[in-house]
């Protein structure tokens, strides 16, 4: 017997009628921002994928049912729960069993929006290797391997190993794909030092390479990193201060697994008065638009 799967109405019409769909996590809106900006942001990156001229479909677990496409009521009951499971792919049998509220991650959002026939996602910045703490890899990494949806992201902070994340998405067969960039951004910062895989500049460059990754019968995902907007910028240089004391506090206070990134996140926006959720919106924006642009070129 398999799951049957909860759908907003409005998304469910466009899967049906092959209109284009992007699909939102729910992990940064319960584990990413703090209330009351959580909601704001959630229903912000909302709108950016309408006004671009796609249907957003933000993914989580309510009382146990998997549900694609929150209404504002669930939207606004998820954001001011205080009580959610954050959900990797091993949570979401967990979740759904013991009819929890969760909030997908980038990988629990994949494993769902695929199931769901969604073939583009928006999010602000994957999981990835933690520094110091090689055998911390974020279920993202393995999802990206096997699960063939377009995740279109900012990079990944710099409070993980950015040059062992790239060496596990290589052996994991992850294309990166670096937007109007030869560089990897780093979320707060357009830049890394570290190269991508390929410069795209064109959404119909983007679109050539998932319908190769398709005609292949490859499994994986394809990762599209897009620098944030550089008037919304926290350089490098400027971050790593906090970043090295978020990651000294958290070292300190012996957190571990899946407590590790929440951790970080809240530290680093408080450590940096403002200066990182700026970055983090203009970013969740950004991608969104993008997202909501190769998802429409995918159906055309
Ligand atoms: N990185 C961010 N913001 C986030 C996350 C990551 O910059 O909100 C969230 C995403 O949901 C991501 C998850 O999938 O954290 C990764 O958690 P972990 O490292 O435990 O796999
Ligand atoms: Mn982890």
């Amino acid at each position: 017997m398999s799951l049957s799967f909860v759908f907003h109405p409005e998304v469910e019409e466009a899967l049906r009628a092959h209109r284009p769909v992007v699909a939102l996590e729910s992990t940064l809106i319960t584990h990413g921002f703090p209330a009351p900006d959580n909601l704001t942001i959630a229903r912000e990156i909302e709108a950016a994928v309408r006004q671009a001229g796609a249907v957003p479909a933000t993914i989580a677990i309510l009382e146990g049912q998997i549900t694609v496409g929150l209404t504002e009521a669930q939207l606004e009951a998820l954001a001011a729960s205080p009580d959610v499971r954050k959900c990797s792919r091993r949570d979401l049998p967990l979740a759904v069993a013991r009819r929890e509220n969760g909030a997908t991650t980038v990988a629990g959002t994949m494993v769902i929006a695929h199931r769901a026939g969604i073939r583009v996602f928006a999010t602000g910045g994957i999981g990835g290797v933690h520094r110091n703490h090689p055998f911390d890899e974020s279920a993202d990494l393995m999802e990206l391997s096997q699960t063939p949806i377009t995740v279109v992201c900012a990079g990944a902070k710099a409070i993980l190993d950015l040059p062992l994340t790239l060496e596990v998405l290589e052996t994991n067969g992850v294309p990166i794909l670096g937007y109007q960039t030869d560089e990897l951004p780093a979320f707060y910062s357009r830049h890394s030092g570290l190269p991508v895989d390929v410069r795209v500049d064109s959404v119909a460059e983007v679109v050539e390479i998932i319908r190769a990754r398709d005609g292949l019968g490859l499994s994986a995902g394809v990762l599209v990193t897009v620098p944030v907007p550089a008037d919304d910028e926290w350089p490098a240089a400027q971050a790593q201060q906090v970043i090295d004391q978020a990651l000294t506090e958290a070292e300190q206070l012996g957190i571990t697994g899946k407590a590790v990134t929440p951790f970080l996140l809240q530290k680093i926006a408080e450590l940096s008065g403002g200066r990182s959720k700026q970055a983090n919106r203009s970013l969740l924006l950004n991608n969104a638009r993008l997202a909501a642009r190769i998802a429409q070129a995918l159906e055309s």
